[in-house]
């Protein structure tokens, strides 16, 4: 049997299908996670690793991996791991890119609507004053209907997000490095536009990108600058696309209007400037934190781990040129 080393505990009912086609080692719950230092020492005998909470797999982790074939990622972003050096070795990378789809795009949506509707703000103060507040003219909350979301980013969450915007009765304008087809734009009532004209004309901004070299702080203080004074900016994707001391600065000195935020650029700590200010609503990762989609996500990645070491058909491979190469 293949060995499987995973760095974070499972609850048993998710994982117990799966010991029937691996021997697993896991930590028992007692302890939640492996240290980087315990990982090490194990990982030479494992034929496959399950990285769970963007537990990193880089070079000075990979180079000792000497059995490894296949690493799975607990999410679809994979920038936890060092995926050419994984290819170079001959190491499959397999994560979970369907499974968080619906889930995030609603994580998404929910923050849009708090930030734009002043939910949590309103909670907080109801619960400390204990009466409704009766100004009648008062201007905080946007009317969504009939505005324009510019989603940034438009793989499967981007589309996910665009349909739920749709459905309330906003218009989508979107950017991506990859255009989509007519068909797929006609289908979505998606028109494109360059990166700076979705952030000019965009009443929402939201983020649904992944983390590269290349999208490192592409939300910045100019960036911020080309948005609308009254727009709300959403991060659903991750925090290093956006420079955090410049959400901050945008928020303070009303470049734009609010902000949501489920990710931060040096998790797991936000700084205490952003959590201190008040146009802003943040949550802790929790895109994919519904236990139902969790599950999904372990049977996906699991059963990518166990498609790649039988030599079966595997639609989550991150790395597919390895399949072409002669090993
Ligand atoms: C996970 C995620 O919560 O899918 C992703 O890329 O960020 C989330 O689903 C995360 O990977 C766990 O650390």
């Amino acid at each position: 049997m293949y060995k499987l080393l995973i760095t974070g505990w499972i609850p048993e009912e998710i994982l117990a299908p799966f010991r029937e086609k691996f021997e697993i080692t896991v930590p028992d719950g007692e302890k939640v996670n492996f240290t980087m230092d315990e990982v090490k020492e194990m990982i030479p005998t494992f034929d496959a690793m399950f990285t769970i909470s963007a537990f990193p797999f880089r070079r000075e982790l990979i180079d000792l991996a000497e059995n490894m074939k296949v690493v799975a990622n607990f999410g679809v972003g994979y920038d936890n791991i060092e995926v050419p050096y994984c290819t170079e070795k001959g190491i499959y990378v397999v994560n979970t890119p369907t499974t968080v789809t619906e889930p995030t795009a609603e994580l998404a949506f929910a923050i849009m609507l708090a930030i734009a509707k002043g939910v949590v703000m309103y909670d907080k103060a109801l619960r400390e004053e204990k009466v409704c507040h009766p100004a009648m003219f008062f201007d905080r909350d946007i009317l969504l209907y009939g505005k324009i979301v510019g989603i940034l980013g438009f793989g499967r969450i981007g589309q996910s997000m665009a349909r739920r915007c749709k459905g309330i009765g906003m218009n989508v304008i979107y950017y991506d490095p990859f255009r989509k087809s007519p068909e797929e734009e006609a289908a979505l009532e998606a028109k494109y536009l360059p990166f700076d004209e979705v952030l000019a004309t965009a009443d929402v901004i939201s983020c649904h990108m992944p983390y590269t070299p290349e999208n490192h702080h592409i939300i910045d203080l100019a960036a911020f600058r080309r948005m609308k004074k009254t727009a709300y900016f959403v991060n659903a994707a991750r925090g290093p696309v956006m420079s955090e001391p410049d959400l901050v600065t945008a928020l303070n000195t009303g470049e734009i209007r609010g902000a949501a935020t489920d990710v931060f650029e040096h998790e797991p700590h936000v700084s205490a400037e952003l959590a201190s200010i008040e146009n802003v609503v943040i949550t802790p990762h929790i895109g994919s934190n519904v236990l139902e989609a969790r599950k999904n996500m372990v049977n996906e990645a699991l059963t990518g781990v166990f498609e790649v070491l039988n030599s079966l058909p595997c639609h989550n491979i991150v790395n597919r040129e390895l399949l072409s190469v002669q090993k």
